[in-house]
């Protein structure tokens, strides 16, 4: 995330009466794609609409086939083997350089106006590593030219399949899944809106910006170096990048999945 981002939600969040926000609803991770309790849906409002990179080199150089690229993350397809798989190593394989740059910015446009019920984003690994992590913003549009659109508003930050930070005191920060055979092929994160309305209306465009996530250790990293900006697990930024394998939105005016709690971290 971006800092300054992080003190204007600070003072929206003072200044309304009542609270009502974005909320992460799921956090999960799957020891198969299969067994995470929501699936990716092929009949989602975003599916077959093709997403618009725009930022540079967002694909990992091996992922060369466009049915792994845009594509991936809409088609109603799940995971496979180079699947969404993101950039890594953005600013060098292991270096500090990595903070705060993204993996990969995609957007998506709409031909009308619709208010947002739900995101949910899959990510996974056939290779049980870092990669089945993700750590992602998004920012939506009103405008009603959405290419091109500033996107500075965001609508939520930071959204996570578990939570970042320290091991020990809730965080995945130092341990992760571990390199193969690692426990978890898969995970997802699920958004609505805590007042049960919709996340947004009159949606035109969304955003979402997909960051590096772990190390060649399996760690999930955030996208900070250690003591520098919002970083949670006192760790430099990570390098290695998800294969995003489905992003699913509905829209509508009312949550889909009441908040259902997590997998059991205890394993760690
Ligand atoms: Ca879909
Ligand atoms: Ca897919
Ligand atoms: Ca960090």
């Amino acid at each position: 995330m971006k800092a300054k981002f992080f003190c204007i939600l600070c003072l929206m969040s003072l200044s309304l009466a009542s609270y009502s926000a974005p909320r992460i609803v799921v956090q999960e991770l799957g020891t198969t794609t299969e067994a995470l309790t929501i699936q990716h849906s092929d009949s989602d409002d975003l599916n077959g609409i093709l997403a618009v990179m725009v930022s540079p080199t967002p694909w990992h150089p091996v992922n060369t086939n466009p049915a792994d690229q845009e594509a991936a993350f809409t088609d109603g397809q799940g995971l496979g083997g180079l699947t969404g798989l993101l950039n890594d190593c953005l600013r060098g394989c292991g270096t500090s350089a990595n903070q705060n740059v993204p993996a990969a910015v995609a957007e998506w446009y709409f031909s009308e106006p619709h208010n947002i019920a739900e995101l949910r984003v899959f990510t996974g690994n056939y290779g049980h590593d870092g990669r089945i992590f993700h750590h992602y913003d998004v920012a939506m549009t009103t405008d009603p030219f959405p290419e091109g659109a500033s996107y500075d508003v965001p609508l939520i930050e930071e959204v996570t399949p578990v939570p970042s930070g320290i091991p020990g005191v809730g965080g995945f920060g130092l341990v992760g899944n571990p390199n193969s055979p690692g426990t978890y092929e898969a995970s997802l994160s699920v958004v609505n809106d805590d007042a049960g309305g919709p996340l947004a209306e009159g949606v035109t465009g969304m955003r979402i910006t997909f960051y590096q996530v772990s190390n060649t250790a399996g760690a999930f990293r955030d996208d900070w170096n250690a003591g520098e900006g919002d970083d949670r697990d006192g760790q430099d930024a990570g390098f290695e990048s998800p294969l995003v394998y489905e992003v699913d939105l509905f829209f509508g005016n009312a949550p889909i999945t009441n908040p259902t709690g997590v997998t059991d971290w205890s394993l760690y």
